[in-house]
């Protein structure tokens, strides 16, 4: 895959200044159509792959479904999870030692209802009001062409400042944004907007990759250290071993040293 050099500070300054404000912003065609094609082939792949072995897992009546814990499932996703543009922008605003929270696929079948609103983790387990600043943040890789009646994802603008979920049909009394843009672009949140897929009125299902990062001291979402084994990753950069939080030390109340996590979830040092 061919990755293209990391934004400016320039870029970055916008990106971060909507981030904060509006709590979203589109960067188009990170990477190429075909690479969006490579990828979205491997999730369906491993769709099938779910289903055979009963590990499916399906929402909104059946027609919206999750593949989780994509990082380890094929090397595309290894290098989507950290690609520059994608790590400029989380060091940027979540700090240098970032990590990932989650990485999966969202795919919003033919016939889908919309997702229904919310916003992402941490913030869905934490009480209100959330804090300010930035914990947390969402990227929506589009694996097709986002557009308004394909699923595509939708944001209320504005609606992070509010530090609180929304309440039941509060949101759908507001003007949302649809996030639309061509396959290979990136959709960045703030992980305390109001968002959600939409409905999906084609007959072709719209897939996306959602990669979450935290700052280092917020718990990720899925158990993503040991989601590629010890000898995969001694091959692998630095800044992937940190965004699986490798590189996150736990003092040993007893030896006097720290632990680091390892493929088998156990702590050693
Ligand atoms: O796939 C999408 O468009 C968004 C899904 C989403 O917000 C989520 O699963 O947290
Ligand atoms: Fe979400």
């Amino acid at each position: 895959m061919q990755i293209k050099s990391a934004l400016n500070s320039e870029q970055l300054d916008s990106v971060e200044r909507d981030l904060r404000e509006i709590g979203f912003h589109i960067i188009e065609n990170v990477i190429s159509a075909q690479e969006a094609d490579e990828a979205r082939e491997m999730i369906l792949e491993l769709v099938d792959e779910d289903i055979a072995n009963g590990r499916d897992h399906t929402y909104g009546n059946g027609k919206i479904r999750r593949v989780w814990a994509i990082v380890g499932k094929s090397p595309i996703f290894r290098k989507l999870i950290q690609h520059p543009t994608v790590v400029a922008v989380w060091k940027r605003m979540l700090g240098e030692d970032v990590i990932a929270s989650t990485f999966t696929a969202n795919i919003v079948g033919p016939g889908a209802p919309a997702g229904g609103w919310h916003v992402d983790y941490p913030y869905w387990s934490m009480q209100e009001p959330y804090p300010t600043g930035f914990l947390t943040g969402q990227t929506v890789w589009m694996l097709d062409d986002f557009t308004t009646d394909n699923g595509a994802t939708a944001c209320i603008a504005g609606s992070h400042s509010t530090l609180r979920r929304p309440k039941l049909g509060e949101a759908e009394e507001l003007e949302m944004h649809v996030a639309t843009a061509p396959k290979g672009s990136i959709l960045f949140t703030n992980g305390a907007i109001w968002h959600q897929c939409i409905p999906n009125s084609t007959d072709r299902s719209r897939v996306g990759l959602l990669g979450m990062y935290n700052r280092s001291v917020i718990y990720p979402q899925e158990d993503m250290p040991r989601q590629l084994s010890d000898d995969t990753l001694s091959e692998e950069s630095d800044i992937l071993k940190q965004l699986l939080g490798r590189n996150i030390p736990f003092r040993d109340p007893d030896q006097g040293y720290n632990w680091f996590r390892t493929e088998t979830g156990f702590r050693q040092s």
